[in-house]
């Protein structure tokens, strides 16, 4: 069994010499901003180091009108933004027209791919009320997240590659979902997995569970299998026996990453007769997801 090396976030290097942007904010504006940034999974890693504060003293607050286009599709990227409140509209273009694909309803944040991975951006993105977001730079993103995220490539590669259902991506697909992957720690007795689900906010389930339970002995480590988490209520709960660290996948965040990846899976289903079951439920799943 191969496992995920404990982090160790001495590794972290503070270079000062590079420009650190600050956005002053009164203490009210600092607890709503940790509010809104504390469920975004990108973040959650930056926790360990000390990124996270970087992050929030970065960022600036945009009041939203409605009708506003925050982003176009197939503009460069500027910012990234996270949800303090309001509705917005996804649009992707489909020839002549724009596709609404999906909206974020108050919570979320979005803009993140085309600084991940210097694209041009990939969705139109509209307020349809009066809203308000927390938008972080581009450099700054870059310094805090893309860096953190080839920390965590080197991280998570060898747990990654372990997990049945992900084996048949290709390795450039498998490290993107390293890149959405956050970090949640339960302490012994919590339950991670229980009926309804965990992950929830409100009743919907919006995370995948991997576990990785880190012990000194890489034989010892245990990961279960992909524990999806669906609105179906769950035959067995799960609780933590000692800490146990979760790494959690953005459901969204998977499918503007993955989608055609479901195909690539598919096809390798004949080949995987083992990975078949995994691949049913969360096949089943994705093809029809519940609203
Ligand atoms: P961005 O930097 O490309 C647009 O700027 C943002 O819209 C993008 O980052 C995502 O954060 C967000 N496909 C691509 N981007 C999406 C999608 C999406 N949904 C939200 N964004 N979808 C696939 C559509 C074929 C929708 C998936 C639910």
């Amino acid at each position: 069994t191969v496992c995920a090396e404990a982090y160790n976030p001495d590794d972290d290097e503070d270079d000062d010499s590079e420009p650190r942007v600050v956005h002053p904010k009164t203490d009210e504006q600092r607890r709503r901003l940790h509010d809104v940034c504390r469920d975004i999974l990108l973040f959650k890693t930056l926790e360990q180091v000390r990124g996270r504060r970087k992050g929030l003293d970065a960022m600036f607050e945009v009041q939203v009108k409605p009708d506003e286009h925050i982003i176009d599709q197939g503009d460069d990227g500027d910012n990234f933004y996270v949800i303090e409140e309001g509705v917005y509209d996804i649009f992707v273009k489909k020839g002549d027209h724009d596709l609404c694909v999906g909206k974020y309803d108050n919570k979320g944040s979005f803009g993140e791919l085309a600084l991940m991975y210097n694209t041009p951006r990939a969705a139109t993105i509209v307020a349809t009320q009066e809203g308000a977001l927390w938008a972080l730079d581009r450099a700054t993103f870059h310094r805090l997240i893309v860096r953190n995220n080839a920390k965590k490539r080197k991280m998570y590669e060898a747990f990654i590659e372990c997990v049945p259902l992900l084996k048949s991506l290709e390795i450039t697909e498998r490290m993107k979902i390293v890149d959405v992957l956050g970090m949640r720690v339960f302490k012994d007795g919590d339950c991670i997995i229980k009926e309804p689900m965990l992950f929830l906010t409100g009743d919907k389930a919006d995370c995948f569970t991997l576990l990785n339970r880190e012990k000194t002995d890489p034989e010892d480590c245990y990961f279960g299998e992909l524990a999806l988490v669906t609105n179906k209520p769950r035959a067995a709960s799960v609780y933590a026996a000692g800490e146990t660290k979760c790494l959690v996948i953005d459901i969204q965040a998977f499918e503007r990453l993955l989608g055609p990846c479901m195909d690539i899976m598919k096809r390798n289903i004949s080949q995987y007769e083992e990975q078949r079951m995994a691949l049913f439920g969360y096949l089943d799943f994705y093809v029809k997801p519940t609203s």
